[in-house]
């Protein structure tokens, strides 16, 4: 319910929709479903919106780390190429929000093309062997981007800690069919961050789910896409 949505997740949300980074039309995804809203976490490109989404990653990072003692990472990966300025930003906010928690953790990305020349090789920053390795990504829908992350990671000899995404759209595992393009064959499954979670066995966190996202729009008065999030929702939403 709106009631329990904190204050700067309301925030969040309000400036995501003024910058048009939630956007409301109609838009094929990845996974070929037609959903009423997007979230486009390329334009998180200004000053004061790097600034709170960064801050809001972090704030996730701390948090679970705080509730979870045993819990610890080394490095923050962001895949290239939206990830790659969130991995950036939010190691510098991790040092801000507690230096000696937070300021020897590295950030290393990866790049599309492998280059053949110079320092060489697919991975620039810190080196993932041997590591406890964070994957820091925009939006989990399918999970296919971030178990291309994950095979990276492996790949580097690096350790899988956990996964942070700023958006989880709360949506069922897609079927073969839809992954043809023919629709949705209407069967109960379950969630993707669920499949994700037993997939790897580490933590998979998210700034913000579709339910708060729907809970935002509804304390700013925007009944409407309101209307529209929650019939998507109705009709995706994971069984289990
Ligand atoms: P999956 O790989 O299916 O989990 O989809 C996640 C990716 O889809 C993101 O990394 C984006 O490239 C893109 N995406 C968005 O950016 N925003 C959305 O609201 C929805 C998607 C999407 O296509 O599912």
């Amino acid at each position: 319910t709106p009631a329990d949505l904190p204050d700067w997740k309301t925030n969040l949300i309000e400036l995501a929709l003024t910058s048009n980074i939630l956007t409301f039309g109609s838009f094929k995804l990845k996974s070929n479903r037609i959903s009423p809203y997007f979230v486009n976490c390329g334009l998180f490109c200004k000053a004061n919106l790097i600034r709170a989404i960064s801050t809001a990653y972090a704030r996730q990072l701390d948090g679970y780390a705080t509730a979870n003692p045993d819990w610890g990472f080394d490095v923050l990966f962001g895949p290239a190429y939206k990830g790659i300025p969130l991995a950036a930003t939010t190691a510098e906010k991790l040092a801000g929000v507690d230096e000696e928690r937070w300021g020897n953790v590295a950030y290393s990305f990866n790049r599309k093309e492998v280059k053949d020349h110079g320092e060489g090789g697919l991975m620039v920053g810190e080196s993932l062997k041997g590591k406890r390795v964070v994957i820091i990504d925009d939006v989990m829908t399918a999970g296919t981007a971030i178990r291309e992350a994950v095979e990276i990671i492996h790949g580097q000899g690096g350790v899988l800690a956990g996964i942070i995404v700023a958006v989880d759209r709360q949506e069922k595992l897609p079927c073969a069919s839809e992954k043809e393009g023919k629709g949705d064959d209407g069967t109960a499954r379950g969630s993707t961050m669920g499949e994700v979670r037993r997939e790897t066995g580490v933590p998979v966190l998210a700034v913000l789910t579709l339910g708060d996202m729907i809970a935002g729009m509804r304390r700013l008065g925007r009944g409407e896409e309101v209307r529209r999030m929650e019939e998507y929702y109705e009709r995706y939403k994971p069984t289990e």
